[in-house]
Parts: C-alpha cells; sequence; structure tokens
C-alpha cells in the first residue's frame, strides 16, 4: 500500500526520510492535500524522531502590563485607546502583586507582552523588569515582541543595541514570538497597517539572538491570508533560524474572530488547525519546537495537535483576571489549566508529559500510569 493516495504527499513524504529540506511549492501541496492522516503521520513521524513521546509544558503565567495601544490591529480584540472606559496600566505595585501570585501557584516563567501605549516612558519599562527582578530572581522573565523592542526604539529613539542592553540590564531573559502575524505582503499591511515590517521583525530577532537571548515565533492564521501566505511566513523563519539559531519553538495561533474587526469571518477549522500544525512541524526542520497554544486551539484539539507535530503545549494560566488574554476560544468556558489538568490533557493524548523551563531545561519527569 503506497503511503497516500495524493501523489505529491508520497514525494514529500520521500524528501521527509532522506531529510531534504521542503520547498515552498511543497509546503503548498502539503496545505493543499486531502490526505490529512497521511499529512498528521508524516509530521508525527519527525515528531517522534526528534522528541519522542515527550510533551513539554511550562508552569507560567501571561502578563499584559497595559491595553491601550495605537496600532489598531484588524484581528485584535484586546487593545483599547487611553480614553476607553476598560483601559489600564498596571503599576509596579500592581505588577509584583500579580507576579507574587503566579510565583506562589509555582509558575517560573511571567510571559510579558502588552500594547504600544505612548503615554508610558522608557523607563516604565526598565523599572518593571528591574523590579520583578529584584523581587522573584528566580522567575524568568520572557517579554517584549519583536513589535514592542521596535517600538521601543523608534519612539524613545534609541539604538536597538543600546535598548536592548538597557532590558537586557534591567532583567530581561527572553523574548516571547508574537508580532510576526503573517510576514507577506499585501496581508500584512491589510491585518496590521502599524506595525513593524516582516524585515525589520526578523532582523530584530537575530539582534536578540546575537545578544545571547532566545526568542520565540508565532504566525496568526485563519482570517484573511492565503496557503502561499502561511508558507512564505514558515520559510523566512527558517531563513532566520538559519542566520542566527536563536529561535526555541513555534507557536502557530489560531484566529479567534470575536469583538475584532474580522468578527464577521468564520476563524480556522478544525482540520486547518491540524494541517497547520503538521507543515509547521515539516517545513520548519532547523526550529525544534512546535507548540499547541490551547488557549486558541481549544483544549480538545490541543491534544489531537500532539499527534499532528505538536511537541510542547502553552501553558498552566491559572486564575482569570487582569491575567485572562480576551481573546481566547475558551472564554465562554475557563482560560486556565492547573499543572495537574495538563499533565492529563498531554497523558490522555498518549504522551509523557515533562515539565520545562523557559529554555527546555526539563525540570522534573512526570511518569504516567
Ligand atoms: O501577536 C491577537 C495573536 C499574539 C488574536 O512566545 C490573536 O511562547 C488569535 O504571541 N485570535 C500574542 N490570536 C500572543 C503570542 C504568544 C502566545 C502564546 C505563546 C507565545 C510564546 C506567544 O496573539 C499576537 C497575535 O498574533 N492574536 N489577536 C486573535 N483575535
Amino acid at each position: 500500500m503506497s503511503f497516500s493516495h495524493d501523489p505529491k504527499l508520497s514525494d514529500i513524504c520521500a524528501k521527509v526520510k532522506t531529510g531534504e529540506r521542503l520547498s515552498f511549492d511543497d509546503g503548498v501541496a502539503l496545505f493543499n492535500t486531502n490526505d490529512l492522516n497521511a499529512l498528521g503521520k508524516l509530521a508525527d513521524s519527525v515528531r517522534r524522531q526528534k522528541h519522542g513521546r515527550t510533551t513539554y509544558f511550562n508552569v507560567n503565567r501571561h502578563f499584559n502590563p497595559t491595553n491601550v495601544c495605537y496600532v489598531d490591529c484588524k484581528f485584535c480584540g484586546f487593545f483599547r485607546t487611553p480614553r476607553q472606559p476598560d483601559a489600564y496600566t498596571h503599576n509596579i505595585e500592581d505588577s509584583l502583586r500579580i507576579a507574587g501570585q503566579a510565583v506562589k501557584e509555582g509558575a517560573t516563567e511571567l510571559h510579558i507582552t502588552g500594547g504600544l501605549n505612548t503615554k508610558l516612558p522608557f523607563s516604565y519599562f526598565t523599572d518593571l523588569l528591574s523590579s520583578l527582578k529584584k523581587q522573584y530572581p528566580q522567575l524568568h522573565l520572557k517579554a517584549f515582541t519583536m513589535v514592542e523592542l521596535d517600538h521601543f526604539a523608534r519612539f524613545y529613539k534609541m539604538e536597538d543595541g543600546d535598548m536592548l542592553r538597557q532590558l537586557i540590564d534591567a532583567g530581561l531573559d527572553s523574548c516571547p514570538g508574537g508580532g510576526a502575524e503573517i510576514f507577506r505582503e499585501p496581508t500584512r499591511s491589510m491585518i496590521c497597517a502599524h506595525k513593524c515590517d516582516a524585515q525589520r521583525w526578523l532582523d530584530l530577532a537575530g539582534k536578540v539572538h546575537a545578544a545571547g537571548l532566545k526568542t520565540n515565533a508565532t504566525m496568526l492564521y485563519g482570517h484573511i491570508e492565503s496557503f502561499e501566505d502561511r508558507v512564505d511566513h514558515m520559510i523566512r523563519l527558517r531563513d532566520q533560524q538559519d542566520k542566527s539559531g536563536g529561535f526555541q519553538c513555534f507557536i502557530p495561533l489560531a484566529f479567534y474572530p470575536p469583538e475584532t474587526q474580522m468578527s464577521h469571518l468564520p476563524g480556522p477549522t478544525g482540520v486547518d488547525s491540524l494541517k497547520t500544525m503538521a507543515v509547521s512541524r515539516l517545513m520548519l526542520d532547523n526550529f525544534a519546537h512546535i507548540k499547541a497554544y490551547w488557549v486558541m486551539l481549544g483544549k480538545q484539539l490541543a491534544q489531537v495537535a500532539l499527534h499532528f507535530g505538536a511537541n510542547d503545549v502553552d501553558g498552566t494560566i491559572t486564575e482569570g483576571g487582569e491575567l485572562t488574554e480576551s481573546y481566547s476560544v475558551e472564554s465562554n468556558n475557563e482560560v486556565k489549566m492547573t499543572k495537574t489538568e495538563l499533565i492529563n490533557l498531554i497523558e490522555e493524548a498518549g504522551f509523557e508529559a515533562v515539565e520545562r523551563d523557559t529554555v527546555y531545561n526539563r525540570i522534573e519527569k512526570v511518569a504516567i500510569a
């Protein structure tokens, strides 16, 4: 019996088996296949080669210091203008209280991203990092996307190197992967005209890597973008990884339409999300980790995604309130999971749950029955 009834998939399978790098056309063919099972099996074979049954998770908290933002992205339900009644900016005292609560619940990482708020001085961000680091030296501070770093450099008129040095001296440990959205034009300008362009995002990631810090990378899919846009996005990341090597993890983010300017769109189907996970694993041959972000995928689909190339699940987001991201497929249920629930989710899917720190050192191996 041949590997797939889709001849293109059989050809790509042969390339994957010999470790040959997949082309742009291969990526598009993978998205266009109707043989979901064969695609999943191929991605799973690569995942198992790299990680066996290990599925990583970390105990983290997402913290958004401010929701005030001028960027006006069409996919965002989070940002507010300064005059809106629910606009907020946390002061240092609040931030320390929130971080303290996270530490008490076992968090090893604080994931910090927020709006581009022109009312704040640069010292707000360095003070935030240094206060958090002073109070909770054990907490890894994964903070600020390439879009926020670009804003800091431009708005506060600083050289990239100087800006990064000040943030690192204040306590920055690594950077999250947001703000990448879709790199290719004209899609990027149609969904986030006021964000830095693809080349700037990639260049900044390279500079952060050169400064010795790891970063992640994301892709927002399931809105107006094409399969070609997605494959182009992955290849640009793969090329950058060849150059600077500091990406730890790729996170495909499933678009969640409610309360956004694209709320008329349906968002991705389950099949589309599984295909995207699998194609990410196959195209990004130089990324060690592919993350299933359950907050966007939903818990059930995140479990299936582990069979389609994902080897990491983010994260344990406990408690709601100010730490709950407002854009979430789970928001009608609960945007939180305890460590035990997350371990059960991974084990029920047939994998071995391993707690990691932010840079993928094992913290504790959890035995499965
Ligand atoms: O850049 C915004 C996305 C990102 C919506 O690095 C949306 O470990 C879906 O980057 N529907 C921020 N997605 C979150 C992010 C992230 C998440 C988890 C882990 C990591 C990591 C990074 O969220 C934004 C944007 O692409 N986003 N609005 C929405 N309506």
